[in-house]
Order: C-alpha cells, then structure tokens, then sequence
C-alpha cells in the first residue's frame, strides 16, 4: 500500500522572485515538486525549483550547529547542541558590544531565502543600537527601490497584464530564470505588447524583441538621457502631468539639452536613428512598462540611471495608470515588516554612526530620515523597508571597517543566507575582514565559503519546512500563502527561530513575544482580523485590486508631495540634483576589454547549487563568453582555460565562444565556487572563478551617491593558461 501523499501550497525560495507551487510530502519527508492547480500559475515553475527535494534532502545539507575547533577557515569542527551554541553566541556577541560599541555588529543576509525572519534581525540590532544591516539587495532591487524613493515615494509595479510595451534594459526573464516574469513579458506578448531590449549582446529576450539596442555596457544613463531629448524634443511627454504633478522640469530639460543624440551616439555606441525610434515607441504606447532590472543597480551611473528610469514612468504618463507601473503601498490588513523594524527604537546617534551614512548615503538611515514625513503621510508608517533596501549600510563601508577599522572597528559579523564572501565587490577585502573578526556566525543550509569562516555554523530550516505569508516583501500588496509541509531537522532553526532566541538571552524578551512563526504571524494578520490558520483555511493568495491615481489625493511622497525630476533630497545632501552619465574605468591597452560579470546561469541562483548534482550536471564549469573576432585575436578557442584579469584580481574559466556577444566585451558568471574541492582547496576554490574577486571598490568603480560598485564595463584583459589544479572530470570535461 503506497503512503498518504500530503500536498501544500509552497513559495519556492530557492530563487528570490517566490512562485508559489505545491509541495509533496510522504511520511514527513518532501518527495516531489510540482506546479500550481491554478491554470494561471501553473506555468511559474522552474527546473530549480521541481529540484528542490533534492537539494532539501541532500547529504551535505547542515543538520547540526557546528562550532569551529581549528583556525578560521580551516573548516574543522565539533557538533554542539543548538541551545549551547545560541547560549555562547550570545555571550561573546555581548563582550564585543561591550568593548567596541553596538556599531561594532554587522548582519549581511538576503531575505527572500531566509523567508522566515519577519524583520527580527533589524528590531534586534535597533535595540542593541547597531545600524550596519547590509544584504545583497544593496545590488539589486532593494537600492532600486531607495532611489526609486528619491523621485516618487515608492518603487512601482509593472502591469504586464495591460501594457503595450516592455523596455528591457539588459533584464533577461527566461524560461528558467525568474520564470513569473519571463510568463508575464510572454503573455503580453501576445496582447500586442511591443518588446524593447537595451543589451549590448543578443540576449534571449533580444532575439525576439522589435527593437535591440546594442548599447556599450555601463551606458545605460546616457541612453536614458538620449530617450528624454526625443522626448522633449518632440513633445512625446504628458504635459498636464508634469505641470501639475512634477518640480524641476526646466531644470531637467536643460540637463537633457547637454545630450544632444550625436553624443549619446558617441557614448552608446547605437545609432541615433535607432534611439529615437525606441524613445518614440516607449513614449507613444497607451501603457508602457520599464521593468526593473539589476543591470542598472550595478554601474558607476547607478543613481542616475535608475532616477532616469523612475523620470521616463512619470513624464510620459506611465506612473500609476493602467498599462504603466504602479504605487501599490502596503497591505492594510499585514503587519510590514517596516514596522516590526522598530527602527524608531534606534537613536539617531546610533543612525548617523551607519557605516555610509556620510559618503554614501542613498539608501542608508540618512535619506530614509529625510523621507520619514512623506512617508508617513502618503504610506501610513514612517519607514518603508521595500525590499528591504531602504535604510542599509553600505556594504563595502562595512567591510572596509571590518578589515581596517576605518572608522571604528567592527568585530561581529553575522551572514544569515548569505554567502557573504562572493556576494559584494572586493573579495580579498571581505577575506580581510573576515579574518579580523572575534565573532563569525553562519546560518546556512550547505557548508559555503563564506560558512568556513564563521565560528559558529547555524543549520537553517526551508521552505517546506515552515509557514509564511509573503508580502513580495512589501513591494506589493499580493499576499501568498506558503505551507510548512514537514518538519525541519530537529536542531535546524528558521531564522526568527535564532533571532527571538538571541533576543530573549538579551534581555529583549518583551520585544519578542512570539514563540513561533504561526504566533508572529497572528500578530501581523491581526490587522485584518485574522489568525494564520484563518487564513490559510480561506485563500493561498490574496491580491486587493489596483488603486491607481492614488497620488491626485495624498501627493507623492516627496519633500515636495510632487515627483521630485529635480530631486531635493538629493540636493541637500550636495550631490547634483539631475540625471548625468559618468564613465566607468576605461580601457587600456593593457586591460582592452570591458568586462561584464554578474550572468545568471539557468541551473544555480547566485552562489548556490554547484552541489546538486542534476543541476551541476547542467553547466559543470564557469564560462567566460566571448566574440568570434576576439577569440580568434587572442588565440583561444571553446573550452581552452583563460585567466581574466583585472588591475584587482583574477577568474579563471573556460572559454565560451559566442556570435552573440558583443566585440571587445568579455562576460563572466556570478558566484562560482567548488564544493567538491573541500578539503583540497583553499575555501572550496573561492578565489578560482568567483566574479567578485574582479571587481574594485576604489573611488572610481563606485557609484558616487550609493557606493555601489561598477559591474558592467570596467576593464580586463585575458591570457590563455591551465585548468586550475584538482578540478574533477566533470569540470575538465563539461
Ligand atoms: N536561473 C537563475 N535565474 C535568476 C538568478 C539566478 O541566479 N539564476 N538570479 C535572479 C536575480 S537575483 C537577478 S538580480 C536576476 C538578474 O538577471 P538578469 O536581469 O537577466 O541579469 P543578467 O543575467 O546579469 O544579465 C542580463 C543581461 O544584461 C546584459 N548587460 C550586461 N551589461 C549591460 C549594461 O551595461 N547595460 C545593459 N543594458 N545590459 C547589459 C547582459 O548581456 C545580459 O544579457 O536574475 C534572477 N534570475
Ligand atoms: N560579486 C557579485 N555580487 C553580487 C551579485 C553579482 O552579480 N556579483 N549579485 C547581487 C544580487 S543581484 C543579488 S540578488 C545578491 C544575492 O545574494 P544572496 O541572496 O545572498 O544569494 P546566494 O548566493 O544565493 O546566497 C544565499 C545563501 O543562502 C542559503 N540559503 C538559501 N535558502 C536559505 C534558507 O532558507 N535559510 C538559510 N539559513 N539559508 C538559506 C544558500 O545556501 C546560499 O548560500 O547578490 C548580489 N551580489
Ligand atoms: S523561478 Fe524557479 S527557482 Fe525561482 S522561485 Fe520559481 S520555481 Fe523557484
Ligand atoms: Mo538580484
């Protein structure tokens, strides 16, 4: 007789964009993975995620707390229970506190994996006094959502389902990346929606867009200030808007009038024809969308680029209204997780001591202090964590303070879901620092580099393995249900599990009344007048209706309560208050390429899964892309090894020799590392492949407004050489 199968509504995490799907459960273990009931999102499934019993179940997947027993990063340990480990991480976090300060604690995590933490980590820290929270959304769509803030107040939503037109800049949904928006790009689509693609490769989504534009990575911003001189130019923009909702557009117009098409060409590389045909299709579509996209997160000109994506939506009309992207606010009847931040519990003192707070202040405390009244005012709480990002450290500050002490010394550093060490620029900095901790702890599910670090390795739990409400981490207003399906091993915690523990050996007990997920979730669903099982009883997601316009009552919120084109914040703070385009590090003769890193590869998300074999299997070793004509100039050819060098650091891969790519550029993948050479290689390979050991976070690789470092288009070269030492048949072959 077969076991009962139990089936549950689950949001898969094991990438960030959350389809929700349904698990399969047989005598508490998860035994498959499979799509939605719901025709509508039946199709938001990937070969990922259909692997997650394998990666949940897998044989090297943490089940015990570990302590460290050799030196840092020599990966030897000794199984301890979880009470003990919590009791003496509690301990020794208190004796840094004391000696070195509050501020002396950073917390590096991604939320959307560790789905469980409900803001604890900001409210635990805001008691302690620490601001130096940093996460990898610093360089995707938390500092979008931050600077996003600057213009209008909030971080808009596309409307795929009436839109007319998708402007991709470099953002390549496909059938096995962000699978929800590549089904959204699909089926609008097929409601006449033009596609625009800004790629300087043929990507998946150029192959089939109406227009692909060729553009020079890193030239983003100037193509955008191309797009307005079009605009304006030609009266393509709406002007009752702009007059009755906008400040600044005479000065912004005379900004754009320095980009005349002629040096937008120049600077793009594109054909001003082309520009202006594409700003024309954008501007006079009825509904247009500018998805957001990471490849503007991650440039010299990130600040500007992403305010000029924001100005785009608001002068043409596409702000708020049907077919353009939308303010959705909070849910009103879910606690946010800007409120369970108590970020009002951290005093100012602590808030300007955040480490950024002075140089780079885009998305710290600084500017979300600026913003707390308008916020207040439009969105009903004073704080707006929209994917988290909106009052961050940043984390290069961070790591420059862990590793020199500059200017205090931070001593404590905890990485929750994050591989912290592959997941910023600088590599060798975030080593440095690492190794000049007295306290590291990890709560991972597989033993990462980053992990080897610690002092004490936590084992988390998975999504099958807990109950959620996800709010699309207050980004929108959707609520999605995911069910716990089986219990997680009995010494893994969730990471509310951790941070409610570490809380009440704190002292913080009041501040932590719930003793389990299901309790803090009563607490944020009680706003609506509902328990969690209410909940789950009646829907797996709930999406109030669009209220669009909302802006003709309550204004923006801005300083001004208008879409700020010149931005006043930005302007109090002494940066220039308009859109510019700024070049990268240029290319030499020594390092003659522009090198873009941070590809996504179908099989993994980011750092992770090089361990799972069926997806191992898939792309067994790390590519560098390059044109025919450049391949043939330097002499190799597919699968030869080459070093690619910066004046930073060295990748080592294999050559992947693409028509697809653009000539003169090289593009490398994002956080490679080999699991199979633990215990043969230094932190698992760490430094063999990894993007982040390219790039610099010197002055002029960083975004002056946020900090954030250039990753399309700074300079390399690359030099033939031999497969690293140890690789495994399947590397060498695949
Ligand atoms: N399978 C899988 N899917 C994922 C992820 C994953 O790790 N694996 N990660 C998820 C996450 S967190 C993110 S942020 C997204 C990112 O995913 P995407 O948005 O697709 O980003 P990338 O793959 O980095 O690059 C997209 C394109 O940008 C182009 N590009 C490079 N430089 C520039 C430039 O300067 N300007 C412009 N306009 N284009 C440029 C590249 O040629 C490439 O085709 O993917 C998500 N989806
Ligand atoms: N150098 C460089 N840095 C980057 C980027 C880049 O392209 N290059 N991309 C940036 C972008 S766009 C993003 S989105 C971020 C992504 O940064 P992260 O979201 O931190 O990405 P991952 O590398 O997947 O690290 C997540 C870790 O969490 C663990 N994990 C997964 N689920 C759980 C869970 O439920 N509980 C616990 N405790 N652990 C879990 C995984 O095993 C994995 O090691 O990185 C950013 N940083
Ligand atoms: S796209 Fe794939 S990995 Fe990402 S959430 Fe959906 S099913 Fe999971
Ligand atoms: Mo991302």
């Amino acid at each position: 007789m077969s076991e009962a199968v139990e089936t549950r509504y689950s949001v898969c995490t094991i990438c960030d964009i959350g389809c929700q799907l349904r698990t399969e459960a047989v005598d508490g273990k998860v035994t498959r993975v499979i799509a939605h009931d719901n025709p509508m999102l039946a199709q938001n499934i990937c070969f990922k995620g259909v692997t997650a019993p394998e990666i949940h179940n897998h044989k090297d997947r943490l089940r015990v707390p570990l302590k460290r027993v050799g030196e840092r990063g020599e990966d030897r340990w000794e199984e301890i229970s979880y009470e003990q480990a919590m009791d003496e991480i509690a301990e020794r976090l208190r004796a840094v506190v004391d000696k070195y300060g509050p501020e002396s604690f950073a917390v590096s995590t991604s939320g959307w994996n560790t789905q469980s933490t409900h803001s604890l980590d900001r409210r635990f820290m805001n008691l302690l006094g620490s601001p130096n929270w940093i996460s990898g959304v610093a360089l995707c769509a938390g500092n979008t959502a931050a600077v996003n803030r600057l213009t209008y107040g909030w971080f808009p939503q596309p409307d795929f389902a009436n839109t007319k037109c998708i402007v991709l800049f470099g953002h390549n949904p496909r059938k096995h990346s962000w699978t929800p928006i590549y089904n959204a790009i699909n089926f609008a689509r097929s409601q006449g929606a033009k596609v625009i693609v800004l790629d300087p490769r043929v990507s998946d989504q150029a192959e089939t867009a109406d227009l692909h534009l060729r553009l020079r990575a890193g030239t983003d911003a100037a193509m955008c200030l191309g797009w307005l001189k079009v605009i304006f130019d030609e009266g393509l923009y709406d002007k009752a808007f702009v007059e009755e909702y906008c400040t600044g557009f005479d000065a912004l117009q005379a900004r754009v009038d320095e980009y005349p098409l002629e040096r937008v060409e120049a600077i793009t590389g594109v054909d001003r024809k082309l520009i202006a045909e594409a700003a024309r299709m954008y501007a006079t579509a009825e509904g247009a969308v500018i998805p957001w996209t990471p490849i503007t997160d991650q440039q010299v000109s990130s600040t500007s680029a992403i305010r000029l994506h924001s100005i785009l939506r608001a002068v043409t009309g596409n702000l708020d209204a049907p077919g353009g992207e939308s303010l959705g606010g909070f849910n009103p009847g879910y606690i946010p997780e800007s409120e369970l931040g108590l970020h009002d519990a951290l005093p100012l003192v602590q808030k300007e001591k955040q480490l950024g707070y002075d140089d780079h202040p885009a998305f710290t405390y600084r500017v979300a202090e600026m913003l707390k009244e308008p916020t207040e005012r439009v969105w009903g709480y004073p704080y707006a964590d929209l994917v988290m990002g909106c009052q961050m450290a940043n984390p290069t500050n961070v790591f420059r303070a862990m590793a020199h002490e500059d200017p205090y010394p931070v001593k404590a550093f905890f990485a929750l879901g994050n591989n912290a060490l592959l997941s910023y620029p600088n590599q060798h900095q975030i080593l440095k620092g690492m190794m000049n901790q007295e306290l590291i702890v990890a709560h991972e599910l597989f033993m990462t580099p980053t992990a080897m670090l610690a002092d004490y390795v936590l084992p988390g739990d998975v999504f099958s393995e807990r109950n959620h409400v996800a709010d699309s981490w207050s980004w929108g207003t959707r609520l999605t249900l995911s069910q716990k399906a089986v219990e997680p091993p009995a010494q893994a915690s969730s990471t509310f599990q951790f941070w409610r523990d570490l809380a009440h050996r704190f002292g913080y007990g009041e501040h932590f009344p719930w003793q389990s997920i299901e309790e803090i979730l009563d607490h944020r669903l009680s706003r609506s007048g509902r328990s969690f099982a209410e909940f789950e009883a009646e829907t797996y997601m709930e999406a109030p209706p669009p209220n669009l316009h909302k802006y003709r009552n309550v204004g923006f919120a801005t300083p001004s309560g208008k879409v700020e084109l010149f931005s006043s914040v930005l302007e109090a703070l002494g940066f220039d208050p308009l859109p510019y385009h700024r070049e990268g590090p240029e290319v030499s003769a020594d390092y003659p390429y522009r090198v873009f890193t941070g590809v996504r590869e179908d099989p993994f998300f980011q750092t992770g899964q090089r361990n799972i074999e069926s997806l191992r299997a898939r792309t067994p070793s790390p590519k560098i892309f390059l044109h025919p004509e450049d391949a043939e100039r330097e002499g190799v050819q597919d699968g030869d090894w080459v070093r690619l060098e910066t004046e930073h650091g060295t990748v080592t891969a294999k050559v992947s020799v693409q028509a697809s790519m653009k000539e003169g550029h090289l593009r490398v993948p994002h956080g490679w590392w080999y699991p199979e050479l633990r215990g043969t290689a230094e932190l698992a390979g760490a430094f063999i492949s990894s993007d982040a050991v390219l790039c610099s976070d010197d002055d002029e690789y960083l975004d002056v407004e946020q900090g954030i470092p250039h990753f399309k288009g700074f300079p390399g070269r690359i030099v033939k050489t031999n497969a690293p030492a140890n690789m495994s048949e399947m590397v060498l072959q695949g």
